[in-house]
């Protein structure tokens, strides 16, 4: 079964087959970790995701990854946390558990994770950790192609919050 991994850094430096972008639902681009992808990668990012028609909260759709060391970039949405009561924590989970299913049938080995939804979208980073690690850990039993999926954290207390919360 894959691993999982978690490290702390910038996600557009990453020698991995796919990263997953944190995007919003009309894929052109944005803030934190979208915008750093969308200007390390240039401008064929954003051409491409202009013909996939936006992407629903809780799914994930990939493109190539221009510039980037990345093959692909799959870009998923997160929700925007309202509190924990409108299924953010499931929204979460979808997201994360599409972002790997695309990325299995891509014949992607190595994925690269952001803290989805945790930055503008203000979902508290311990329930995302604890989210996000468990779900992956789960796909990976039926993903057998997938042999590494690594976190990538930006901050020291993000990167803390998701080792507390690495499953054993
Ligand atoms: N590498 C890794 N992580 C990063 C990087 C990087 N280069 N840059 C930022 N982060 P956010 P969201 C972290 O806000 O909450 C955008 O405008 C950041 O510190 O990027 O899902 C989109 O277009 C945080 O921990 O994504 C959407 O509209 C994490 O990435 C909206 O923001 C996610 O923060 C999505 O919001």
């Amino acid at each position: 079964m894959g691993r999982i991994e978690l490290l702390q850094g910038d996600i557009t430096k990453q020698e991995v087959d796919a990263i997953v972008n944190a995007a919003n639902r009309g894929l052109l681009g944005g803030g934190g970790v979208d915008g750093a992808i969308h200007r390390a990668g240039g401008p064929a990012i954003r051409e491409e995701a202009r013909l996939l028609g936006g992407c629903e909260t809780g799914d994930a759709k990939a493109t190539t990854a221009g510039d980037l060391p990345a093959n692909y970039v799959i870009h998923a949405v997160g929700p925007i946390w309202q509190g924990g009561d409108a299924g953010e924590a499931e929204r979460l989970a979808s997201c994360h558990r599409r972002a790997l299913e695309v990325a299995d049938e891509l014949g992607c080995r190595t994925v690269a994770f952001p803290a989805i939804s945790t930055g503008v979208y203000g979902f508290p980073v311990e329930l995302a950790a604890k989210v996000a690690l468990g779900t992956t850990h789960v796909e990976l039993e039926t993903h057998a192609g997938i042999e590494e999926v690594r976190f990538v954290l930006f901050s020291d207390a993000d990167f803390q919050a998701f080792q507390q919360h690495l499953p054993s």
